[in-house]
C-alpha cells in the first residue's frame, strides 16, 4: 500500500509547534503502522483492539490538554491534531480515546474533588482505568433534559436508578459518569464504578458502524454509591461542558476520516484504467476530487481557527457546533465519494472508504445530529431556539 500523503493545500501545519508537528508525526506513524494493516480485520469481527491502549496512554492522547495528574498538558490544537491523525484510522478508535478524555477524564478534572483527580487521573492516563460517560437514555437521546434517571440521597450514600443507551466503552470501562436526576428534578454528575451493587453493562451486538469500538447499555437497578462520588456540578451545563470538548475533537476527528478517503481516491482514480485511460483524467471524477480538496481545506482552516482560539479559551460552543456540524457531514460525503471513485472494490475491506463511510454514519448522530447542530447555529443567528 502506497504510504499515506496528508492533503494540506495551504501549508497550515507549518503553523504548527515544534512539539505540536512531533505530536502529529509520533500518532501518524502509530496510526500508519499499528493500525492501518489491521483495522479492517477488527472490524470485520467486531473487535475492539485493548491492546492498543498502553501505546495511547504512551504517546499521550489520554486526557492529553489535563495539567497534572500524569497527563500531556498538551495544546488544545495538538489534542485536535491527534484526533485527526487517530481517525484517519478509525472513528472507533478515536471515540474511545474520546470518552476517556473528553467525557471521563475532563468532568473529573473539571468538577471533581481533589480526592477524585488523585484517584482517577493518573491512572485513566495510563489507560490502566477506562471511563465511559451515560447522558444518553433509551428515549431521550437529543433532548438529554428529559432524563428518567433518578438519583436519591440516602444518608451518606446515592442510589441511582434507570439505564443509559448507546454508551462507548460501556462493557470495558472501570468508571462511568453517569448523570442522573436528583430530587429536586436537576441533573447531577455521578462516578459509577464496576462493581458497584446494582450496576451492570450489557454490549449492543450486530452493529455495521463503528464495529472496532464498545457501544453497550448501562443497567443501574437501586444502585449504591458514596455521596463523595458526586461531581460537583448542577444542571445540565455540566454534561454540556463535557460534550463542547468531546465535539471539538470530532469535528477536527472528521478531517481524519476524509484525508484518508481524499487520498484513497486520489490513488485509485491515478492507477484505475477505464476507456484506455486512468479515470482521473475524466472530468467528472476530477470534479469530485476538487470538491473533497475543496471542503478538506475548509475544514481545515476552521478548525486551526477554533484550535487557536480554545487555546486562547476565546472559542464558542456555536464555533464548535459548526465544525461538528460541517466536517462530519463533509467526511461522510467524502467516504461515499470515494467508494463511488473506487467502484466495486471501494465495498472490500481491503480498502477504507467503506469502513469510513459506515462509522461516519454513527459520528454524524452522536454528540448532537447533524441537525441538532444545525438548530443550534440557528438559534445563535435568530435567538430563536428551534428545538421545542
Ligand atoms: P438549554 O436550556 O439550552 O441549556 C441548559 C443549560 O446548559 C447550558 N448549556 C451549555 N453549557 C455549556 N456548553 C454548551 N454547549 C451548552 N448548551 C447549553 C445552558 O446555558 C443552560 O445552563 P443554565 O445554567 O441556564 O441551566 O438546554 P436544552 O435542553 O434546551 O438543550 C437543547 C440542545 C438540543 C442544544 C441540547 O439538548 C443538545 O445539545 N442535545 C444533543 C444531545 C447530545 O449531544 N448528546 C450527546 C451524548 S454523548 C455522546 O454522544 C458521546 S459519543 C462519544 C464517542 O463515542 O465519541
Ligand atoms: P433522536 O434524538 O431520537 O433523533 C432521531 C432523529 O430526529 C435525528 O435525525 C434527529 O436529528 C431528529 N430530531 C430530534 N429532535 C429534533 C428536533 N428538535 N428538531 C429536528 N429534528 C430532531 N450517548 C452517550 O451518552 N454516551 C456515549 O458514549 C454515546 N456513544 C454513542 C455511540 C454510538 C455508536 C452512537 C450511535 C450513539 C452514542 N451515543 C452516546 C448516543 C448519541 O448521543 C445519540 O444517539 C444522539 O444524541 C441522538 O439521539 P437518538 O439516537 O436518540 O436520536
Amino acid at each position: 500500500m502506497k504510504p499515506f500523503e496528508a492533503l494540506d493545500f495551504l501549508n497550515l501545519d507549518s503553523e504548527l509547534s515544534d512539539d505540536e508537528r512531533m505530536i502529529r508525526d509520533t500518532v501518524r506513524s502509530f496510526v500508519s503502522k499499528e493500525v492501518i494493516p489491521y483495522v479492517g480485520e477488527w472490524y470485520d469481527k467486531g473487535q475492539f483492539p485493548k491492546h492498543l491502549i498502553p501505546a495511547f496512554a504512551e504517546m499521550g492522547t489520554l486526557g492529553a490538554t489535563i495539567q497534572g495528574y500524569g497527563c500531556a498538558g498538551a495544546s488544545y490544537t495538538a489534542y485536535g491534531i491527534i484526533m485527526r491523525e487517530i481517525e484517519r484510522g478509525d472513528s472507533g478508535l478515536r471515540s474511545f480515546v474520546s470518552v476517556q478524555g473528553a467525557l471521563c477524564m475532563y468532568p473529573i478534572y473539571a468538577f471533581g474533588s481533589e480526592e477524585q483527580k488523585q484517584k482517577y487521573l493518573p491512572e485513566m492516563a495510563k489507560g490502566n482505568l477506562i471511563g465511559c460517560f451515560g447522558l444518553t437514555e433509551p428515549d431521550f437521546g437529543s433532548n438529554p433534559s428529559g432524563m428518567r434517571t433518578t438519583a436519591r440521597k440516602d444518608g451518606d450514600h446515592y442510589v441511582l436508578n434507570g439505564s443509559k443507551m448507546w454508551i462507548t466503552n460501556g462493557t470495558i470501562a472501570d468508571l462511568a459518569i453517569v448523570w442522573a436526576k436528583a430530587e429536586d428534578g436537576k441533573v447531577n454528575g455521578f462516578i459509577v464504578e464496576k462493581g458497584d451493587p446494582g450496576f451492570s453493562a450489557r454490549d449492543i451486538e450486530k452493529k455495521f458502524s463503528l464495529r472496532v469500538s464498545m457501544t453497550s447499555e448501562l443497567i443501574l437497578e437501586n444502585c449504591r454509591i458514596p455521596a463523595s462520588r458526586r461531581l460537583n456540578v448542577t444542571g445540565l451545563k455540566g454534561p454540556f461542558a463535557c460534550l463542547n470538548m468531546a465535539r471539538y475533537g470530532i469535528a477536527w476527528g472528521a478531517l481524519g476520516a476524509s484525508m484518508a478517503c481524499y487520498d484513497e481516491a486520489v490513488n485509485y482514480a491515478k492507477t484505475r484504467v477505464q476507456f484506455e485511460k486512468p479515470i482521473a483524467s475524466h472530468q467528472l471524477v476530477q470534479a469530485k476530487l476538487v470538491e473533497m480538496l475543496s471542503d478538506i481545506t475548509h475544514g481545515q482552516l476552521l478548525m486551526f481557527r477554533v484550535g487557536r482560539m480554545k487555546d486562547l479559551g476565546q472559542e464558542t460552543a456555536q464555533m464548535i457546533s459548526l465544525g461538528k456540524m460541517k466536517n462530519v457531514s463533509n467526511a461522510l460525503k467524502h467516504a461515499r465519494m470515494t467508494r463511488d471513485i473506487l467502484g466495486a472494490s471501494g465495498i472490500t475491506f481491503e480498502y477504507q472508504c467503506g469502513r469510513h463511510m459506515l462509522n461516519l454514519e454513527s459520528v454524524n448522530t452522536y454528540e448532537g445530529t447533524e441537525d441538532i447542530h444545525r438548530l443550534i447555529l440557528g438559534e445563535s443567528i435568530t435567538g430563536i431556539p428551534a428545538y421545542r
